[in-house]
């Protein structure tokens, strides 16, 4: 949709309407005075009898459609339900179940819906399945927004002090960016403006060697983000391009708070600064706190950059105290207790808004 001229109130009046309307003699301008009291004088009033009325016209956007709500009850139900599954390690029942669910979930949102499946070597020189899944609604048209987050749980829980080889759930880490684009989803296909929207699901992003928090080196997102490398190098549509992408990750957990990740500044200002200052106007700048505090080093968001040069941004938690993720992280307590719907709400409804305003 383009700019529109609307004319708003084309009042020509002529002067000959005028003078036929007469020019207030008594007992006349009593008459003018008490209807002009009243509010609902037409042609009198100016004292200027001779002056002509031009159209007034104002160049204005279209207004667009309203934002849909994101409901947080539907999105905690989303990520309940990936849980449900139980862990969804690469090369698992859960894994395959719950792939398919989502498939379903996109399926029955009017999504078009990609599996790109393959095979990866993780660090420990293992085979494993991968499978990423794009749900694209309004296929056709050319200008496009990518929203992304994966989908596949860490196989350990190397930052525990219990049970360290043991599959988390990944409620926060996985199952949060999942849920509230599943939510997202159900809303795409009543979005007759602007851009279409691609659902990017990657695999095994989490299943990189143990480091500490913050992976610094340029050659540690080796063996972490292994779906969004393959999608990068294959992606489901030739010489894919989007306007930006958004990237979610660990989007809900209770008292999260969102700082400007250093990497996505750097290769998408523009967009953190669009996001943030669209969560602000929403009431959310409590949560999304315009200061850069960290640097992630290692998630999706960057092949995306690097490779596709599509200007994309990490949407994830910082914590202040731990000056990392939230403590849950890697750990069996990330499971639904740290989930809430206060924060699914905060993320859902500023990115549903930043991509409801592209036109
Ligand atoms: C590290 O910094 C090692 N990983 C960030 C990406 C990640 C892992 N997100 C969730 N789990
Ligand atoms: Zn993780």
């Amino acid at each position: 949709m383009g700019k529109g001229i609307v004319i708003v109130g084309a009042g020509v009046r002529s002067r000959s309407r005028r003078r036929n309307a007469g020019s207030c003699q008594p007992p006349a301008a009593a008459i003018c005075l008490i209807l002009l009291a009243f509010g609902i004088l037409a042609g009198c009033g100016s004292g200027r009898p001779d002056q002509v009325d031009v159209p007034t016209v104002k160049v204005t956007e279209p207004a667009l459609p309203p934002t849909p709500l994101f409901d947080p009850d539907s999105a905690y139900a989303f990520v309940a339900a990936q849980v449900a599954f139980g862990p969804r390690v690469p090369g698992t029942k859960p894994h395959v179940d719950c792939g398919d669910w989502m498939v379903a979930r996109l399926k029955g949102s009017g999504a078009e819906v990609v599996e790109q499946t393959g095979s990866v070597t993780t660090f420990s020189g293992g085979r494993l399945p991968l499978r990423n899944i794009i749900g694209s609604f309004h296929p056709e048209r050319k200008e496009r927004i990518l929203l992304f987050a994966h989908w596949d749980t860490r196989p350990f829980a190397d930052k525990d002090d219990e049970r360290t080889n043991q599959p988390i759930d990944g409620a926060n880490d996985g199952g949060s960016g999942v849920g509230i684009l599943l939510e997202i989803a159900r809303h795409l296909a009543q979005k007759e403006h602007g851009p279409g929207v691609d659902i990017l699901f990657t695999d095994v992003e989490d299943h990189g060697q143990p480091s500490g928090a913050m992976g610094m080196d340029e050659h540690s997102i080796d063996t972490w983000c292994l779906g969004s490398q393959y999608w990068v190098k294959n992606p489901h549509v030739p010489n894919y391009k989007a306007r930006f992408g958004i990237l979610l990750d660990m989007v809900g957990a209770r008292d999260a708070k969102f700082y400007q990740e250093a990497l996505s500044m750097q290769y998408a200002p523009a967009i953190v600064r669009k996001v943030w200052k669209t969560a602000e106007a929403l009431g959310y700048g409590d949560r999304f706190v315009q200061e850069t505090k960290y640097f992630v080093g290692i998630d999706d968001h960057i092949p995306v950059n690097k490779t596709l040069r599509i200007p994309s941004i990490d949407l994830i938690e910082y914590d202040p105290a731990t000056q990392a993720f939230g403590p849950y992280w890697h750990t069996h307590d990330d499971n639904m207790e740290v989930i809430d719907p206060v924060t699914l709400k905060a993320v859902g409804q500023t990115v549903l808004e930043v991509v409801w305003k592209e036109n």
